[in-house]
Order: structure tokens, then C-alpha cells, then sequence
């Protein structure tokens, strides 16, 4: 933090003009009037990584380091342009040269290295430990080509490599490699750095760790390798299919491999620093992601033990004062439990200190449900954390309450202290100020622009709950961003939409428990009402956006469903007038920036329970939608700070979720047969007409999980749903009520900040200064 670096930042962003055609000079032999709209790009690369190689780096006594298997950064160009606070001066500079800086972002390809809220949830917490200015930053892997590329053929989801590096991109090269032994067996691995710079504040770096001798050539058809080259394999894809024992192998090899990295990664800077090892946990804290990263736990104590000369208790003491977890899920299929003789196969070296951690928990605790090695000889990798760590969060409230009264009861009454809530939040440099620029702008003028470095301050839009010209501007603003997206939607999916009717998206991964499909049921519902004369006052847009697992396979067949759906509304003549229905295709963060802002209702549908927190409702609600949502994760918090009038909320609570699961007295059957409404649109899917559209194996396939298991329970919450959806559609009606809606849900939001969740996580477990 030199004064000398601070001065060549200056001098760099003093000199953007001069610089930018500099760099164009030597990169492409041209003028930036001159450069095509991907060189100007690649231009703006160079210049905005020139100056986070010359700002200040966030420092300090303490640092967070964050692990995780996901990084969903999104692209970057725009975000660190607000971040540097240079987005105007740039934009200007390139209109004066016939250039549109939001033409020249869409050249950027998105990062593919996360595929779900955990990675995005990871991503805006860089954004924000830097903006804080914290010491602190990720450590992950360098995925080549990461979460597939969805492409819909047939109906069908067709999952194709994501190539995503280019020779030029936000990736830096370092000289850093380390080695990582799986027994006997040496790889060396090669750290790639992304500069994360906060707004108004220093820099912060993203980890990602690569091994040297991957080789992309091995990648055929699709997505298919050889999952046993391990040399060549290792950082090709994000969750590699784990449906054989190979695709296990190869995810506990990624798993290690990211924390061998990042216990030597963090050793290293101990010694530079040359603090004291046995105070480790005065210089870092390690957030462990999600039970991904569980292994750095037994590999640091591994390390102490046999190269630090610690004994274990002293290790297990220091390492365990050092890590702390946070728990995304409780679906037991996401709680990883390794078999012991996959961990022998891949990290011999680790299995004696795993043995170790669970003779000791053995010794002193009877429950076998807190074992570490359960009797089939698994390794619950969640239960690691929570022995061998300080702290163990949940990330909304009423999933912190749920995990600490029923799935980890048992924990909690052992260490009650450990538990926290940290509900989770997002960052408003991007979505808001990246995404929504119009509405940031009149949010500003409106109220000052203070909710920019404190989003609490957005309540003062409160004040104007009731002045016309605001609730207008928002209902205008509202609609600009509508039209974006028809027109980008029209190019993108070839789907003519009306910007006059109302949009009801639902993005998110696809899942049951998520209950797209309940969406789907409503739709076919609302086609055969229209069907029948009844019309619905204003035309209506469902939109979906959503990835699933390969291997997924009720998934895919409810992406089929959703796909035939689309065919056959859009192409009936009856119906098209009044109900369109589109699944975009690949849908990712920068699709999700062009959505959310359009979005008029905002549906959060999971079963309750089920849904840790969902971070999408708050980019809703930041951004004037109102939310459709089961009283699960943060829709509880979000329903509690905007009020009744300002949501809707439907279906079973979570206790009663619960306790249908504990008594196992669900019948899915029965509500199909009880309600004439469920039972036409369940029968719609293996009907004449979807039949037609789709093929007979996938829809019969939907129809029978629909009816004889149901495991989410979607018939259950099928009614109240339609009732209250009806209810919000026709609400929409009262422009002047809807607009105030939206109003009092954008004012609420500032709790939602990233910033105000990575101040809690500061304040509760980090302690850093
Ligand atoms: C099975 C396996 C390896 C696995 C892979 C990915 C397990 C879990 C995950 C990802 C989980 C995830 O994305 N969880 C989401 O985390 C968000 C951030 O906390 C929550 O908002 C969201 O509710 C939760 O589903």
C-alpha cells in the first residue's frame, strides 16, 4: 500500500483516454475508433487489468480464506468498471468513438466455474469481503470448461462443453505451482489469480488452482471423457456425473486437490509472513463452502502432525480454532458421504487422521448419529466440519432454526455455541447497478445516492410510497426493461413476447424440490381455462430458466415438459393471445441480469423446508418484482420486512412438511383424486396434445413420479398455489397498488446487501479488522 502504487493508479485511470488507444496501438495496430467491438473489448481487458495490478490490496493482520468448489463470478468487465468507479468516464470516452460500452460487454464470454446459488452466493461475497475492505480471498479450481452448455434439441436438454478461456482473460498466469501427492501418485498444480476489486475500496484475489497437464483433447461427444485419466482430466468440468464409482473417485480427486492447494497456499503465506503456526488462527480463518472443501480440515492437521512437528492434539486444536462451515442444503443426497475405500484409493495419506478424528468423537460421543464413520464404513464429511470447526452456519434464518431442531439436533445439543445464522445476501454493484442502471440512476436522484455504500438507505424511498411521479418513473423503468428483454429474447430464443403483459419468471436450477413442475401444472391449468372461454383480463408470460443435472433424470423430463408446453401454447391460436411460455436456453448469470429486471412477480415455490435460502428472491425484490413464494429460506425474512400486502404467500408451512415426512403419510394420489382441478392438469401430460408434442417415455415417466411418489410434494400445494396466483394477476390490475408494492419491496431490501451478511460473518466468526 505505497503511496508510489496509489500514485500509478491515478495516473492510469487520469489517463484512460491516452492509455486505451495505447493499448489499442499495440494490440491490434489501430485506433480505437478503429477496433471492431471484440477488440475494444479485449482493449478494456487490458487496460482495467493493468489497473488492479497497480491498486491497493486489501491488507491486514488477519485474513479470510474462502473455499469453495463454486465461484460463479459472472462476466467481469462491467462489475469492475463500477467497482473502479470509471463506467461513465469509459462509456463517454467510447460513444465519442462511435462505440456502445453495453454492445462491447456482451463479448464477453461468461466465466464457467459455479452452477448453482452456492457459487453465485460465493461470488458476491468477493465482491463485498473487498469492498469492506477485508483481507481475504477465494480458493478454488480453474475449471477449462466448467458447467456444461445447455442446448435444447428435440425438447431435450443436450449438454455440450463450456469453452470459456481465451488467450486473453481475466485469468492471470502465476508463477506459483505446488505439488499434490494422491498416495504415491504426483501431479503439480499451476495457480491462476482473477483480481477482485471492491467498490471504492482495494483489491482482493480469486485462487484458482489448475494442474499442469490437463488436456482438453480428451473431451468427445458432448461431454463425454476418460474419467480414469486423472493427469488430463482433473480441472475439466464443475461435478463431474458421479452416477459410477469413477465419477465418485474423480470428485474426491478435485476435492483434494483444491485443498492440498489451499493448505499449501496458506502455509506459504504464513511463513512469508513468518507468524507463528501455533497461532495460526490469529492470522486466518478458512470458510469452508459447503462439505466440498471438508478435507482441508484432516490435510492441515496431516501437515502439522508429520512436517511442523505439532502432535495431534495441538493440530487438531490450532486447525480447529482456524476453520469454520457453512451448511447450503439439508437434502441428504447434497450431504456428502464418501466411502472409506474411495478415500483410501485416492488419499491414502488421509485416511489414518480421518480414522483419528472418528475414534476420538467414537470415544467420547455414543449417538451413532454424530459418528464421523458411519457403520457402513461412509465418511460424513459434514460431520468433520462440525466436530473439527468453530462455527457451523446456516444461511436463513428459519434454515439455521431447522437445522439446529431437527437435522442437526443432535450436534446442536453438543455444542450449541457453534451455531449461527448468517442469512445470505447479494451484491448490489451488479445486481442493481450493473443490471439496472436506469433504476439506480432515478433511485439516486430520488433519495441521494447513499444506499450505494449503505443499502439500508434505500428505505427512504419509503417516503414517496405514495407520490405519482415516483410510482410512475418505477412502473415506466419497469417497462424499459421489459422491452430489453423482448428484443433480446426475440434474437436469442426466436419468441415474440408482449412487454404489456405480465412476467412471471422463475430461474433457478432445476430440481423437485424447486417445483418447476408445480409451475408447469399451473400452466397447463391456465391453458385449458382459456381453452374453455375463460380469459385471463391481461395477456400473461410465464418465462423459466433453468440447468439440469445430466444424470438428473426426472429433471430433464420436467425441462421436456416445460418444452412441450412452450409448442403447444405458443402455437395454439385459441390461446397465444393470451398466455405465452418461453424456457430460455442456457440460462446463467448474464441471461439472469437481463431477467430479473423485467420481472413482475418473482416465483420462490420450493417446498417448504427445503429451499436453504434462494438468493434470486432478493435480486427479484431489489429490482421491484413481488414475490410468488412457500413460506421457506429467506421468502420467511423477505415476508416479514415488506409485510403481507407486499407478497404472497401459499402453501404448507414447513413444520407440517416435517411432520408429513416423520409420519411418511403423503399420498400424492390422494390429492389427485380428491381435486378435479389436479387431476385434469396432471392428466394433460400424458394427454392427446402433449403427447403429440413430446415423446411418450419422458412425459409417462413425469406423470407416474407426479402421482406415485411425488417426493416434493406438489399436489399437496397445487391448489393454494393456482388460488394465489390468480389473486396476484388480477391485483396487477390496480396499477397505481402494484406499483406501490413494488416500491415498499425495492426500499425493503437493503437488508439483502452481501454487504450486511459479510459484516455479520466479520462481527461473528471472521474477526478480522
Ligand atoms: C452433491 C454435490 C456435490 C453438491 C453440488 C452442489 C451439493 C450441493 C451443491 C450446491 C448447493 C447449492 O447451490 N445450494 C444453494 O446455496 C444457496 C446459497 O446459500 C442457497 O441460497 C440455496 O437455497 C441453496 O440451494
Amino acid at each position: 500500500m505505497t503511496k508510489q502504487t496509489n500514485l500509478q493508479k491515478d495516473v492510469l485511470v487520469l489517463n484512460m483516454e491516452q492509455q486505451l488507444e495505447e493499448i489499442a496501438g499495440q494490440m491490434f495496430g489501430k485506433t480505437v475508433s478503429e477496433l471492431t467491438d471484440a477488440e475494444t473489448y479485449y482493449v478494456l481487458l487490458v487496460y482495467v487489468k493493468r489497473l488492479m495490478a497497480v491498486s491497493d490490496e486489501n491488507e491486514g493482520e488477519k485474513k479470510v480464506y474462502y473455499i469453495s468448489a463454486e465461484f460463479l463470478i459472472g462476466k467481469l468487465l462491467s462489475n469492475n468498471l463500477i467497482n473502479l468507479r470509471i463506467y461513465h468516464r469509459v462509456e463517454e470516452f467510447l460513444k465519442s468513438k462511435g462505440k456502445n460500452l453495453a454492445m462491447i460487454e456482451e463479448i464477453e464470454p461468461e466465466p464457467s466455474l459455479g452452477n448453482g446459488g452456492l457459487g453465485r452466493l460465493a461470488a458476491c461475497f468477493l465482491d463485498s469481503i473487498a469492498t469492506l475492505g477485508f483481507p481475504g480471498e477465494g480458493i478454488g479450481l480453474n475449471y477449462h470448461f466448467g458447467l456444461f452448455k445447455q442446448v435444447f434439441k428435440d425438447r431435450l436438454q443436450n449438454a455440450e462443453k463450456n469453452d470459456w478461456i481465451e488467450e486473453y482473460s481475466w485469468l492471470t498466469k502465476t508463477d506459483v505451482t505446488f505439488d499434490v501427492y494422491f498416495g504415491e501418485r504426483k501431479v503439480t498444480s499451476r495457480l491462476y489469480d482473477i483480481d477482485t476489486v471492491g467498490y471504492h475500496s482495494g483489491v482482493n484475489k480469486l485462487r484458482l488452482f489448475d494442474i499442469e497437464s490437463v488436456d482438453e483433447s480428451i473431451v468427445k461427444d458432448g461431454i463425454d471423457f476418460d474419467k480414469e485419466d486423472i493427469e488430463k482430466n482433473l480441472t475439466l468440468f464443475l461435478y463431474p456425473d458421479d452416477s459410477d464409482e469413477a465419477g465418485h473417485l474423480l470428485r474426491i480427486y478435485q476435492q483434494y486437490f483444491m485443498v492440498c492447494n489451499a493448505a499449501q497456499l496458506i502455509l506459504r503465506e504464513m511463513k512469508e509472513k513468518k507468524y507463528d503456526l501455533r497461532k495460526m488462527y490469529d492470522h486466518a480463518v478458512i470458510q469452508i463452502n459447503d462439505t466440498h472443501p471438508t478435507m482441508i480440515i484432516p490435510e492441515l492437521i496431516r501437515i502439522l502432525v508429520e512436517e511442523k512437528a505439532f502432535t495431534m492434539d495441538e493440530a487438531i486444536e490450532v486447525v480447529g480454532k482456524t476453520c469454520a462451515y457453512t451448511n447450503h442444503t439439508i437434502l441428504a443426497e447434497a450431504l456428502e458421504k464418501w466411502p472409506l475405500a474411495y478415500l483410501e484409493k485416492v488419499v491414502p495419506q488421509l485416511v489414518p487422521y480421518i480414522k483419528e478424528l472418528d475414534r476420538r468423537v467414537s470415544e467420547k460421543y455414543s449417538d451413532p448419529k454424530v459418528q464421523i464413520i458411519d457403520e457402513d464404513d461412509r465418511v460424513h464429511m459434514a460431520h468433520i466440519d462440525i466436530h473439527y470447526g468453530f462455527s457451523v452456519n446456516g444461511v436463513a434464518a428459519i434454515h439455521t432454526e431447522i437445522l439446529k431442531d431437527t437435522e442437526l439436533n443432535a450436534f446442536y445439543k453438543i455444542y450449541p455455541e457453534k451455531f449461527n445464522n448468517k442469512t445470505n445476501g447479494i451484491t448490489f454493484r451488479r445486481w442493481l447497478g450493473g443490471c439496472n442502471r436506469e433504476l439506480t440512476h432515478f433511485l439516486a436522484d430520488t433519495i441521494g445516492d447513499g444506499f450505494k455504500k449503505d443499502a439500508d438507505k434505500l428505505e427512504k424511498l419509503l417516503e414517496y410510497q405514495d407520490d405519482e411521479r415516483v410510482l410512475d418513473r418505477l412502473g415506466e423503468i419497469k417497462m424499459n426493461r421489459k422491452k430489453d428483454l423482448v428484443s433480446y429474447i426475440e434474437k436469442a430464443e426466436g419468441i415474440t413476447l408482449d412487454p404489456e403483459s405480465i412476467f412471471d419468471i422463475q430461474i433457478k436450477r432445476l430440481h423437485e424440490y424447486k417445483r418447476q413442475q408445480m409451475n408447469a401444472l399451473y400452466i397447463i391449468h391456465k391453458y385449458l381455462e382459456i381453452k374453455g372461454g375463460k380469459k385471463p383480463v391481461r395477456p400473461l408470460t410465464f418465462i423459466f430458466g433453468a440447468k439440469a443435472a445430466p444424470a438428473y433424470v426426472i429433471a430433464q423430463d420436467i425441462i421436456h415438459l416445460i418444452l412441450v408446453l412452450q409448442e403447444i401454447v405458443n402455437n395454439d391460436p385459441d390461446v397465444s393471445p393470451y398466455m405465452k411460455v418461453v424456457m430460455v436456453e442456457n440460462y446463467n448469470v448474464s441471461y439472469a441480469e437481463k431477467l430479473i429486471p423485467a420481472c413482475d412477480i418473482s416465483e420462490q415455490i420450493s417446498l417448504a423446508s427445503k429451499e436453504a435460502s434462494g438468493t434470486g428472491n432478493m435480486k427479484f425484490m431489489l429490482n421491484g418484482a413481488v414475490t410468488l413464494g412457500t413460506s421457506d429460506g429467506a421468502n420467511v425474512e423477505i415476508h416479514e420486512l415488506v409485510g403481507d400486502d407486499n407478497i404472497y404467500i401459499f402453501g404448507e408451512k414447513s413444520e407440517t412438511v416435517i411432520a408429513h415426512y416423520e409420519k411418511a403419510d403423503y399420498v400424492s394420489k390422494e390429492y389427485y383424486e380428491k381435486s378435479p382441478v389436479i387431476k385434469e392438469a396432471v392428466d394433460f401430460i400424458i394427454g392427446k396434445q402433449a403427447l403429440a408434442a413430446g415423446h411418450k417415455e419422458n412425459l409417462e415417466r413425469l406423470y407416474k413420479e407426479l402421482l406415485n411418489k411425488d417426493w416434493f410434494m406438489t399436489l399437496l400445494d397445487l391448489e393454494d398455489y393456482i388460488a394465489v396466483k390468480d389473486k396476484a394477476f388480477a391485483d396487477y390490475e390496480d396499477r397505481q397498488k402494484w406499483k406501490k408494492m413494488m416500491l415498499v419491496n425495492i426500499a425493503k431490501a437493503g437488508f439483502f446487501s452481501s454487504d450486511r451478511t459479510i459484516a455479520e460473518y466479520n462481527r461473528d466468526i471472521w474477526k478480522l479488522k
